[in-house]
């Protein structure tokens, strides 16, 4: 995965825009309070294509049938691992846990009800998921599920309300690698009182790769919706039958990650667009919001601005029908993160990570918005999330992990 076709055709956005405009979309993504005084100014970087698509109903078959949960358990204790990066920064990078293989995502939520608070959920390669606990000063990790496929990204979310916890849905192959071909597969794991529970939602023709939970249909009840590279967008609806697709909208390029926006989802795709689809009465609408040379590999979203993170190497942030890069890697990113981390006095930072093997946060200074390197790692990243773990309790920490299979916890001074 992870085409270079679009890199030559990537936009050099740094010798295009002028550096003013840069920062004030920087100052626009952090300061939600200028955000209003600068897009009433003139209009900043480029205007972008709208394209409407009528919604088209879904019509691949459900797959939804129960599949066994392997629930093969091995817990590991570890001793914890502070390691500095850059001591005059003050960042520490904790070592929850060394998997051994690939990883493709990390995700943070309660989703082990048996231990208080959050745990990090992480997907390997060879189709195990992870769930990894910090208690009494140690790092345990176990493997709640085997899935016969590769697990790409993962979203956690309370789609099971009348069990206890927090549900985990995974998107990847159905049988194989993402190099394979074949179909893809989205499985919901839970846990109830006798351990891991594991159900097929959904196959695909091709492999899924990206997920997010809930907001997303304007009907009652609870969804979940998928992307991937049969290019098309599925909600996925919890009926009285179980869950079923039930609505689609193509895309124009395979759905590499979504993020829930302004009451619906915004996909970002390997054709360079940023695809945003909602649910009306009458189906789905969508609409391109943003649009690049290089392929789109992550999104994140603070409730108005998008931030994306693009195969060139670019942190984009996309607002008011405006965008503009505030970071650029020298190789492909993987991680798009806004949340509010410690020592920043409550404002949500953006933060990266990539193939280059560095976390990176932009640090508000004096002179306008610096990258920071955070931690870095001996092997390409693959994902960058954050959220509040049990290791502290003043703030989220960043969570990363990649191809030498560690998952790196980033902790602010
Ligand atoms: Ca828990």
């Amino acid at each position: 995965m992870g085409s270079s076709r679009n890199e030559c055709e990537a936009k050099v956005l740094s010798e295009q825009q002028p550096t003013f405009r840069v920062r004030r979309l920087l100052l626009a993504a952090l300061m939600p309070c200028l955000a209003l005084s600068l897009a009433a100014g003139p209009a900043l970087g480029q205007v972008n294509e709208t394209t409407e698509a009528s919604a088209s109903a879904a019509s691949a078959s459900a797959g939804a049938a129960e599949v066994e949960a392997v629930a093969e358990v091995e817990v590991v204790a570890e001793d914890p691992v502070d390691q500095e990066v850059d001591p005059a920064a003050g960042w520490s990078v904790h070592v929850a846990a060394e998997l051994g293989e690939k990883l493709g995502c990390v995700a943070v939520g309660d989703v082990d009800p048996t231990w208080p608070g959050n745990e990090i959920v992480a997907l390997g390669a060879s189709g195990s998921v992870y769930v990894i606990s910090f208690h009494d000063g140690v790092w345990t990790h176990e493997r709640a599920v085997q899935l016969p496929g590769e697990m790409i990204q993962c979203a956690v979310g309370d789609l099971l309300p009348e069990v206890a916890g927090l549900e985990i849905a995974v998107v990847g192959m159905a049988q194989g690698g993402e190099s394979d071909g074949g179909e893809g597969a989205a499985h919901l794991i839970s846990r109830d009182g006798s351990g891991w529970r594991v159900e097929e939602l959904y196959r695909s023709p091709a492999l899924l790769h990206a997920v997010v939970i809930g907001g997303l249909d304007p009907r009652p009840g609870l969804d979940i919706l998928v992307a991937g590279f049969a290019e098309e967008a599925v909600a996925l609806v919890r009926g009285t039958e179980g869950w079923e697709p039930q609505d689609a909208v193509r895309l124009p390029g395979a759905g590499k990650a979504a993020v829930t926006y302004k009451g619906g989802a915004a996909i970002a795709c390997t054709d360079g667009s940023v695809v945003k689809v909602r649910g009306t009465s009458a189906g789905w609408v969508s609409n391109v919001v943003d649009r690049d040379g290089a392929g789109r590999a992550r999104i994140a979203c603070d409730g108005e601005r998008l931030l994306v993170a693009g195969d060139d190497g670019a942190l984009v942030i996309v607002a008011g029908g405006t965008s503009g890069w505030v970071y650029k890697s020298n190789d492909k990113l993987r991680g798009a993160v806004i949340s509010p981390l410690d020592g920043f006095n409550g404002f949500p930072s953006l933060a990266t990570a990539g193939y280059d093997g560095q976390v990176v946060v932009m640090r508000y200074t004096r002179n306008g918005m610096q990258p920071l390197v955070v931690a870095t790692d001996s092997d390409r990243l693959h994902h960058l999330t954050a959220g509040q773990l049990p290791l502290r309790a003043d703030g989220n920490a960043l969570v990363t992990c990649g191809y030498s299979g560690r998952v790196l916890v980033v902790t602010a001074p």
